[in-house]
Parts: structure tokens; C-alpha cells; sequence
């Protein structure tokens, strides 16, 4: 039914002409009316057929996509399996299940891990080991350093470094004159007065020949040197002590007593300590076949080896109670007090004959009343071929006499693989060790 539209009334009158036709026009509205609602039903029809299709079609599309997508997925896993099979096939076919195949591999696991940590302590003490072993090697390795640093020194170094070098230099040289030198533990050259004597070069360190040379002098005096290299003079502990320190030196000391004649005491081994050690006296190797004047340095009963050198002003004698140098006016090594003393009082003839005082220049195996009208101290190195014939007097092999004669330095040398250091430093084992050793080193080798 459509509102608006009333039923006829029975009640009413006959209907008039204008009732009727607004009758029939109320049912053509009316009719007009349902056919525009029927017309809406279907086209809403259409629409919502055709609407709900495309929400079906969206739907099934995503549908295919989550389907393709898993189906790709399960294809993936699936071949996975199959080589997860395949790999796993010959243990299953050993009858081992994966269970035993964990465990066996967790126990290959922990004991790894034990053998792990046992190294790492193992390397732990190794590292401190060789870290001890390094700290150690440092230090012969610096001493080697400082070693071929000196001998580089000494190659730039052209001034000779004692008389013998003067003449291994210019042999053409003769008897005597004053020459420079620079030791090669000395910073500073100085001049000495030389002898060239039989195809060798003497430095003389020490000359008394008129009295004109005060010899009563202080610890700085004969540490530094004093006097007239023409004349008289004492060369100075200082230089003597680097002198004899470069190899290994022979004393030679010339006697003149008032009678004209010559007596001569040489001996194989002298050097000087240093001041620390206060000039202490290194010597032996008394050489009776060429001396004429007895040992009056290192007879066994009183042997000035090894005693430090005393002045008035440093008295290292062994006497408490008196001070040698003062008592015998001079200065020397002394003992208690002397079996020779050549820095005594100059004292003249005919006094010098009976000279009771014992202050002038004695060698008691000479003459305990005797003071010498001339002395020279002179000095030479050892030469090689020298060397060898000590060696062969001495009966001892190569290693023995270079353990006896060089320095400590040598021992730990050849045990610090020296040969490689030569090697790197392109020097024979003879230059390497030579700047720290006594005795020349010419021709030994390993
Ligand atoms: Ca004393």
C-alpha cells in the first residue's frame, strides 16, 4: 500500500466527475511509482550480483597468491629434507642415532676444549719463558751494540794508538821522538815520547835521567802525568791505564845505576785498573831469559801485584801505621812498603851508593842501597805471533788460553751466537772480540 492514498469512504455520496478522474490519476501516480521501485530492486540487484563477483575474485586471487607462496615454501623445506636425508644416511645406516652422534660430539667438544685451555697455559708459560730468555739476551746483545759501535770508532779513528802503531804506520821510523797517540779507550789524543828499538815501538811511561823533575807529587799529579817528555816525566796512570787496557801490554824496564852499566826487568803481562780501582797493578810473566836486573814487582815474598798505587795524599799501602809515600818521598804500588820503587827522590852520586834513607829510585834485586842514576819504564803490545808462542810455552789449546787471557765478555759472546752477530756486522770473530780483550786477536778463530 502507498501512504497518502485514502480508501473510499461508504459513508460518502456518490462520486462526482472530478472524484473520478482524481481517482485514476492517483492510481497512474501510484502505478509510475511501483514500476520506478521495481526498476531500482533490479538495477540494486545487478549491482550487488556484480559487486559481490569482484570481492570474490579479490578474495580467490589472494587466496592463490598465500597458496603459490606456501606451496614454494613446502618445496623448499621438501628439498631440504631430501639432503638432510642424504647427508644423514650413512649414520643411520650404521644403525647411530643422531642422540649417540650429540653426546659422542659433546664429549669430542669438552675434551677440545680441556686440550684448548692446557695449550693456552702451556703458551702462557712458554711466553714468560721466552719473554726472561729476551730480557737476558739484551743484555749481551747491548754490550755487542756498544762493541761494534767502538770498532766503527776505532776504523774512523786514524790517529795510532800507541808507538808500535806509529811504526806499523811509518816503518821507516828510528830511535826516538815524541808523538801523538789516542788510545783506543781514550776520548782525547795526547803526546808520548816513542823508542823504536829491533822492528818495534816502545812508549815510554816514565824517565828519570838528571833530577830536574820534581817525582813528589799528589793523586792528581800521577794521575794526569807531569814533567818534560824530553827529560823527565811520569806519563800519567789515567793514559797508562788506557793503554794497557787495549791489549796486552809488555813492561820493559831499563836500570842505569851510577857504575855505567844497563840492567833490564821485563815482564810478559801489564796493565793498569782503572781509578776506581785506584791504578791497581796488573803483572806477571817476569821474563828471566832477557832480564839482568831480578823481579823485583812480583817475586812471590813481596809482590806488588795487584796492590793499588798510593801517593802522600792517597795512602793505599798495607802499612796502618805509616804512609809509604810520604816516608820513601814518592809514589808507586806500594806493599809494605816496597821491593822497588822508581819515583823516589833523585839522589846524586856518591849518596846514591850508600843511600841508607831508601828514598831514591831502588830495585832491591839489584841493590837494596842503590838509587839508579837513569830509569825508563817503557811499554809495547803484545803482537800475535807472540801470542802464539806464550801459547805453545803455556801448553794450552786456543779456547783455554783466549778463556784465560781475554775478558769475561768472550764467554758470553760465544754463547750468544756470536757468529750470527759477525755475520749481520760483517766482522771476523777477532774484531768483534778485540776492543774488550787483552791480547791481540790476529788469526784466532772460532
Ligand atoms: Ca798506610
Amino acid at each position: 500500500m502507498v501512504e497518502g492514498f485514502p480508501p473510499p469512504s461508504p459513508s460518502s455520496s456518490p462520486p462526482t466527475r472530478s472524484l473520478f478522474s482524481e481517482q485514476r490519476r492517483a492510481r497512474s501516480r501510484f502505478r509510475r511509482r511501483e514500476l520506478v521501485q521495481e526498476e531500482v530492486r533490479k538495477t540494486m540487484l545487478t549491482y550487488m550480483t556484480s559487486l559481490k563477483g569482484e570481492i570474490t575474485d579479490v578474495v580467490l586471487e589472494e587466496m592463490i597468491d598465500y597458496y603459490n607462496s606456501q606451496t614454494s615454501k613446502l618445496y623448499r623445506l621438501e628439498k631440504e629434507l631430501v639432503n638432510l636425508k642424504n647427508t644423514s644416511l650413512p649414520i643411520l645406516q650404521n644403525g647411530t642415532t643422531i642422540n649417540d652422534l650429540v653426546v659422542r660430539m659433546s664429549k669430542q667438544q669438552r675434551s677440545f676444549a680441556s686440550n684448548i685451555s692446557q695449550m693456552e697455559y702451556k703458551i702462557r708459560n712458554l711466553t714468560n719463558v721466552l719473554n726472561d730468555l729476551l730480557s737476558e739476551l739484551q743484555k749481551p746483545v747491548q754490550h755487542v751494540r756498544r762493541l761494534v759501535s767502538v770498532k766503527k770508532d776505532f776504523e774512523e779513528n786514524e790517529t795510532p794508538t800507541d808507538c808500535d802503531d806509529i811504526l806499523r804506520q811509518q816503518p821507516t821510523l828510528v830511535t826516538q821522538g815524541i808523538f801523538r797517540i789516542k788510545p783506543r779507550l781514550s776520548s782525547e789524543s795526547f803526546d808520548v815520547q816513542c823508542i823504536f828499538e829491533n822492528n818495534t815501538g816502545w812508549t815510554v811511561i816514565q824517565q828519570r835521567i838528571n833530577g830536574t823533575i820534581d817525582f813528589y807529587r799528589g793523586w792528581d799529579d800521577y794521575k794526569n802525568g807531569f814533567g818534560d817528555l824530553r827529560s823527565e816525566f811520569w806519563l800519567g796512570n789515567e793514559k797508562i791505564h788506557q793503554l794497557t787496557n787495549q791489549g796486552q801490554y809488555l813492561l820493559h824496564i831499563d836500570l842505569k845505576p851510577w857504575d855505567g852499566s844497563l840492567r833490564t826487568a821485563e815482564y810478559g803481562k801489564f796493565s793498569l785498573d782503572n781509578e776506581n780501582q785506584n791504578y791497581k797493578l796488573q803483572i806477571s810473566q817476569y821474563q828471566p831469559l832477557t832480564s839482568t836486573a831480578g823481579d823485583s814487582l812480583s817475586s812471590p815474598w813481596d809482590n806488588a801485584n795487584g796492590a793499588p798505587f798510593s801517593t802522600f795524599d792517597r795512602d793505599h799501602d798495607n802499612l796502618f801505621y805509616d804512609n809509604c809515600a810520604l816516608t820513601y818521598h814518592g809514589a808507586w804500588w806500594f806493599t809494605s812498603c816496597f821491593q822497588s820503587h822508581l819515583n823516589g827522590a833523585y839522589v846524586r852520586s856518591p849518596l846514591a851508593l850508600q843511600n841508607t834513607a831508601r828514598n831514591g829510585l831502588h830495585w832491591n834485586t839489584y841493590a837494596l842501597y842503590h838509587s839508579m842514576k837513569e830509569t825508563t819504564i817503557r811499554i809495547r803490545r803484545q803482537r800475535t805471533s807472540e801470542t802464539k808462542i806464550l801459547m805453545a810455552q803455556t801448553k794450552k789449546s786456543v779456547s783455554e788460553f783466549i778463556q784465560d787471557a781475554f775478558c769475561p765478555m768472550v764467554a758470553v759472546l760465544c754463547s750468544y751466537d756470536a757468529e750470527s752477530i759477525c755475520r749481520k756486522n760483517n766482522l771476523t770473530f777477532a774484531e768483534l772480540i778485540q776492543p774488550f780483550c787483552r791480547l791481540p786477536t790476529e788469526g784466532f778463530s772460532f
